[in-house]
């Protein structure tokens, strides 16, 4: 399907490593992926699900020790340990490449190759950039072609000496004791092994669009980043856009494809979903920083997804979806944990083993997931396939946080606003394995996405906010919608009256909403509460700050940013200052 020698090359390669029986070309046609779904459904690879209810939809189940993202085997593999950073797991990359080929090493014997040519951003656009992934897995194909654009028009866009990254997946027998996910920067390569797992196998998500995306965008002079891109619409049809950073299963879906509360929808307020996890962000030729969506689909968490938290991410799921890990109905359709209430009487759960609602049990893995194409979602912006994506207004930063920061505050200004998000700390979820629920640092909610050193990423946001001037650059904010009272109950509501927060973020960008400013930045002095529940005194307390558990929070940032020594770059040390004398003031 192509000339290009880079390619041609590297494949005989892959292929003399891996010595697969067969080798095939996907070229993007609906006949080749319906083939590839009746193979997978005769081989058990995939089941086919209700298809009255749920036109083209399938289910995967993975193994039950293959089910998130593995940070402590994800690798990040520069010539230099430093140029890695603290931040990521390292090796030589000539010691990863002995010990991962040796893993290869005949792995494909007796399977088909599949050759995956993708492109992040829409085909053609100068903001996007193109990989070929290598697998041993429908489940993988499948995927690839709902979450990015593939196929020969991506080979055409490629010619005969284009770059692109070259990715490689085997699924071998998924142990988790010899399961890597490795990338080389410096080789524009990735190579992840043993698992079968989303964020671990769809190599163009995390693993090219933030990792070595974050990369390429440090070296080029733009960046990736772990956000949702929405658009917000007035009652008077002015859209403005929002880019928000939210660390894994912490609401950027949900925020991306808000309804709002009933009497702003009267007004004419909407919502547009333009992406729901990655933003590629540049500046434009009129000095604002715009975003793209890389990605053609949505890899969303399942549980809680429901026709009254996220009715938009439900409709996406209607057809044409993938579902992973959560359980069957009788009927042969989905159900996991906040779909419906009661829960049914009798499921297959995400194991495939018998459940009954007495069961103590979940029914879904809390890390099931829906992959939808972005098409179906009802509230898809018409900017989504815009190829120079959309002007930013405001970026927001966010994480669980059950006590410390308010329901939402804004920085001083860009400076303090790379603080805000460098010092980001989140309550750990189901999205990653590991123990849930313990608070750590993610920086921009990039920790394990950032492919190099994090002292120099946080260098990077300094400096492209010194490229743009004070009124063209996005404003920035934070919030946080898990705040727990003492009985642990959310004291705010959350998902679709988020947007009258967002209306404060857009006031705020365009002068018009009051703040009063304290520690740690701009603070409202009151949020919209119309047709809520919630007294003053909760009001008062979600937006409270108190001087006393901030202090711990700066010995936290203190101690996080020990790590960094001499790299952490000025900016970061001058606002940590700021921050100090104001709570001493
Ligand atoms: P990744 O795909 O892992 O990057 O996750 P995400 O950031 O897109 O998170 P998502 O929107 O899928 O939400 C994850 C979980 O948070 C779900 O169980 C939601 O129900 C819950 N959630 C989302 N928004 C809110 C909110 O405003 N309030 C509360 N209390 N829960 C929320
Ligand atoms: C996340 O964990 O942030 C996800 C899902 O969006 S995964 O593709 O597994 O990374
Ligand atoms: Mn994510």
């Amino acid at each position: 399907m192509t000339n290009n020698k880079k390619v041609l090359t590297w494949l005989d390669e892959m292929i003399a490593l891996t010595s697969p029986d067969k080798v095939v070309w996907i070229d993007g046609s609906e006949e080749q992926l319906e083939a590839l779904r009746a193979e997978a459904v005769a081989s058990g690879e995939m089941i086919k699900l209700n298809q009255e209810k749920l036109p083209g939809c399938y289910y995967h189940r993975t193994a039950p020790n293959d089910v998130a993202r593995v940070e402590d085997r994800t690798f990040i593999c520069t010539e230099t340990k430093e140029e890695a950073g603290p931040n990521n797991n390292w090796m030589a990359p000539s010691e990863m490449y002995a010990k991962l080929n040796a893993l290869y090493k005949d792995s494909m014997k007796g399977r088909t190759m599949y050759v995956i040519p993708y492109s992040m951003g829409p085909i053609g656009s100068s903001f996007s950039k193109i990989g070929i992934e290598l697998t041993d897995s429908i489940y993988v194909v499948l995927n690839m072609a709902i979450m990015t654009r593939i196929g020969e028009k991506v080979l055409e866009c490629l010619g005969e000496d284009g770059d692109f990254t070259k990715c490689l997946h085997a699924k071998k027998d998924v142990n988790p004791d010899e399961r890597y996910i490795v990338h080389f920067p410096q080789d524009n390569t990735i190579m992840s092994v043993n698992s079968a797992y989303g964020g671990n196998v769809l190599l163009g998500k995390k693993c090219f669009a933030l990792r070595i995306a974050s990369y390429l965008g440090k070296k080029e002079g733009w960046m990736a980043e772990h956000m949702l891109i929405l658009g917000l619409e007035n009652p008077q049809g002015e859209v403005k856009y929002i880019a928000a950073a939210f660390p894994s299963a912490c609401g950027k879906t949900n925020l991306a494809m808000l309804i709002p509360p009933k009497y702003l929808k009267e007004k004419g307020y909407k919502v547009w979903c333009v992406g729901d996890d990655i933003a590629w962000l540049r500046i434009g030729a009129d000095g604002r920083l715009y975003a793209v969506n890389p990605e053609a689909g949505f890899f969303g968490v399942a549980p809680g997804t429901s026709e009254k938290t996220n009715p938009n991410a439900l409709a996406a799921t209607m057809k044409n979806t993938i579902f992973t890990n959560v359980a069957i109905t009788d009927e042969n359709t989905v159900w996991w944990e906040g779909l419906s209430k009661p829960a049914p009487a009798h499921l297959i759960e995400w194991k495939g083993g018998e459940w009954t609602s007495d069961s103590s049990e979940k029914a879904a893995h809390p890390n099931s997931r829906f992959t939808a194409p972005a098409i179906n979602c009802p509230c898809i912006s018409s900017e989504f396939e815009n190829p120079q994506g959309v002007p930013l207004s405001a970026i927001v930063f966010g994480g669980r946080r059950a006590k410390t920061a308010p329901l939402v505050y804004q920085a001083r200004d860009w400076k303090h606003g790379v603080y805000i998000g460098a010092t980001m700390a989140s309550e750990t979820t189901a999205a990653a394995a590991g123990a849930v629920g313990v608070v750590r640092r993610d920086p921009m909610a990039m920790k394990p996405f950032v492919g190099y050193n994090m002292a120099d990423y946080f260098g990077h946001w300094l400096e492209m906010g010194e490229k743009m001037d004070a009124d063209k650059a996005p404003k920035i904010f934070h919030v946080n919608w898990f705040r727990l009272d003492e009985e642990g109950n959310f004291m705010w509501p959350g998902f679709g009256d988020n947007m009258r927060v967002l209306n404060w973020i857009i006031d705020r960008c365009e002068g018009k909403a009051d703040a009063v400013e304290t520690a740690i930045g701009y603070v409202p002095t009151t949020i919209d509460t119309t047709d809520l529940d919630i007294s003053e005194d909760v009001l008062k307390e979600l937006l409270n700050v108190d001087k006393e558990v901030w202090k711990e929070d700066l010995a936290g940032q203190k101690e996080f940013f020990a790590q960094f020594g001499d790299k952490l770059p000025q900016g970061i040390k001058d606002e940590m200052a700021i921050l100090e004398a104001n709570l001493n003031k």
